[in-house]
Order: C-alpha cells, then sequence, then structure tokens
C-alpha cells in the first residue's frame, strides 16, 4: 500500500459530495467473522458454502443449513465492530451524502454507527417462514459456537453428517407458528433474488455518487459486484481497498492492497 496512492485516495474521498461504500466479508475478517471463502472452519471444513447458502440445500437438509446459520449468527453475536466499520460510519458522519451498501449479513456496520446500512443479501437476525415467508422470531439464546475450538485432532466429518444433540452443528429449524413450514434464515442464497428495493436503491446510489469506495470483496458474486462498475460506469472514481487481487482491479482507480482496519482509518485521519 503506498503512502502516495492513500494521500490520493484521502483527497478523492475528502472532495467527494455522494459517497457510496460497497463493503464484502474482508471488512468484518478482523472482527474475527470468516469471509464466505473462508467461512468454513472447524466442523464445517468438509462441506460446500456454494452448497450451503442455496435453497436446494435447505430443502434437502434443513438442520444442516440452519445449523450453520445459528453457528454463524453466534460468531457473529460475539464479534465486535473493528477499526474498518468504525472507519467507515466516519466516512459517513463527514460526507455530506453517504450510502453504505454491504454484501454481508452481520449487523457489524450497524453496531459501529452506520445509519441504515442497505443490506443486499439479507441478514443474520431476519429468520422467516421457507412455507409462508411470514418473519419468524429468533431463537432466544444464540447457541455457542464450537466449530472452530474442536481439537485439531478431531477427525474431519464426511458429507454424510452425524446429527445428535450437542455437536452445535446440525440443529432443527423452529416451526413457523402460522403454517408449520420450517423457518429459514433471512438471507439471499445463490439462484434468489436479491430483496428489490434494495438493490434498486443500491443502484441509484452508485449511478450518482462522485466517489465509490470498495472494501473486502472479491467481486465475484452478481448481481451486487455491478455495483462498484455501475459507479465507474456513471464516472465516479472506485477506490478499493483489499489485500488481494480481485477483478475490481480493473475498475478501480486506486488500489489499496492492505487490511481494512489498518487501511479504511488511514483515509479519514
Ligand atoms: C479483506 C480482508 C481484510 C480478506 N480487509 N479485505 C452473472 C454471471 C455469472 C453468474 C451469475 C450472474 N448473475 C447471477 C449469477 C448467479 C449467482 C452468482 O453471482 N454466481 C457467481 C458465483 C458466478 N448469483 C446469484 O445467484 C444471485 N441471485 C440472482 O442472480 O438471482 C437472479 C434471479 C432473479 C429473479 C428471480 C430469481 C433469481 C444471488 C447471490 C446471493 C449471494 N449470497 C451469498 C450468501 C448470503 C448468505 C450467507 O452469508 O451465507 O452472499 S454468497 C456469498 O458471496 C455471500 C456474500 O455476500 C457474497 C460475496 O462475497 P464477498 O463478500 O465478496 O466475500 P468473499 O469471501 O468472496 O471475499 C472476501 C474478500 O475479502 C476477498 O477478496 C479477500 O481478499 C478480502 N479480504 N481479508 C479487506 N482484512
Ligand atoms: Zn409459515
Amino acid at each position: 500500500m503506498g503512502e502516495r496512492s492513500v494521500r490520493e485516495a484521502a483527497a478523492l474521498l475528502a472532495q467527494a459530495r455522494h459517497v457510496v461504500v460497497f463493503t464484502g466479508a474482508g471488512i468484518s475478517a478482523e472482527s474475527g467473522v470468516p469471509t464466505f471463502r473462508d467461512a468454513l472452519t472447524g466442523l464445517w471444513r468438509s462441506f460446500d458454502a456454494r452448497r450451503l447458502a442455496t435453497p436446494e440445500a435447505f430443502r434437502d437438509d434443513p438442520a444442516l443449513v440452519w445449523g450453520w446459520y445459528e453457528w454463524r449468527r453466534a460468531t457473529v453475536g460475539r464479534a465486535r465492530p473493528n477499526a474498518g466499520h468504525v472507519a467507515v460510519a466516519a466516512i459517513e458522519a463527514r460526507a455530506p451524502h453517504a450510502v453504505v451498501v454491504t454484501q454481508n449479513v452481520d449487523d457489524l456496520h450497524e453496531r459501529a454507527g452506520s445509519v441504515a446500512p442497505i443490506h443486499l443479501h439479507g441478514s443474520l437476525s431476519a429468520p422467516r417462514c421457507s412455507a409462508c415467508a411470514r418473519p419468524a422470531p429468533l431463537p432466544a439464546e444464540p447457541p455457542l459456537p464450537d466449530g472452530t475450538s474442536l481439537p485439531a485432532e478431531a477427525p474431519p466429518l464426511s458429507g454424510g453428517a452425524p446429527d445428535g444433540h450437542g455437536d452445535g452443528r446440525r440443529v432443527a429449524p423452529p416451526r413457523c407458528t402460522h403454517c408449520a413450514g420450517p423457518v429459514r434464515p433471512g438471507v439471499v442464497w445463490f439462484g434468489e433474488a436479491l430483496p428489490s428495493a434494495a438493490l434498486e436503491a443500491a443502484v441509484e446510489a452508485a449511478s450518482a455518487c462522485d466517489l465509490l469506495l470498495t472494501v473486502g470483496t472479491s467481486g465475484l458474486v452478481y448481481p451486487a459486484a455491478e455495483i462498484p462498475r455501475v459507479a465507474a460506469r456513471f464516472g465516479a472514481p472506485v477506490v478499493q481497498v483489499n489485500p488481494e487481487e480481485t477483478p475490481l482491479d480493473a475498475v478501480a482507480d486506486v488500489n489499496l492492497r492492505g487490511p481494512a482496519a489498518q487501511v479504511l482509518p488511514a483515509l479519514v485521519r
């Protein structure tokens, strides 16, 4: 991460009137929330996240999928916003107009002080009935995460998941109080449409902004990955914060190669 590019990005940010901050799992990584591509730690390592995050997986094995999301909800519940989330809230407070658009299903932006971030992929804390779509209450006590605390010598699990109690992994979803259908996480799975109001608001903000800051996303999952591209197409400079190369390198005017919790605070000093 060159000093010059940090100064350049900070200057772009200071001049911008309409700012969009677009975030992905990488911004929560330093809070201890695994990124999506790293999400399968511990007990979950033998599963494929791309297969778990689908309507088909839930239909075939609701307890497996619900258990995975409950484990993730507990992980997020224990996590705290990091300096990157705090810097995003500072950017929002300073810019005349700012919109945070996140692909994350955690609530760490809100807990850092961001006002009404747009959640393109839903939320871990808004379950609903998979049959009638009515909102369902969250189970009162988030279970303790245990997938990461197992001894390293624990045998890897294969596809046929053992169930039973106390392994913190397979958890039968609650039943809807209206129709008894299985309750599902309020997130957007592969093959499902994004919430249309959220997507429209994000596209509108991106097309009207004069700076888009993209942070901690692999830029691989559509239509969310269009958001920075929309801003660029409408002529806004794009600044990217990511320790790795991504397909968005080609779209970004400034690439800041580093972790969000280090780079973002340097932009608002
Ligand atoms: C750090 C860091 C640090 C690490 N600091 N950075 C066009 C082309 C091809 C395919 C498609 C297409 N359009 C649609 C599709 C299909 C599909 C798709 O995109 N597939 C691609 C994989 C090819 N899209 C869909 O299915 C979408 N729906 C749809 O298109 O519907 C059409 C439809 C219309 C009308 C009716 C019906 C249907 C839905 C996509 C939903 C995605 N859902 C998930 C799961 C959400 C719930 C959950 O969390 O379990 O969303 S998938 C997963 O990916 C999750 C994330 O939000 C999303 C993006 O991931 P993200 O945030 O970028 O994380 P990672 O892990 O990929 O990357 C982390 C990054 O952080 C890395 O770059 C690291 O380097 C970096 N990093 N540490 C900063 N400290
Ligand atoms: Zn129902």
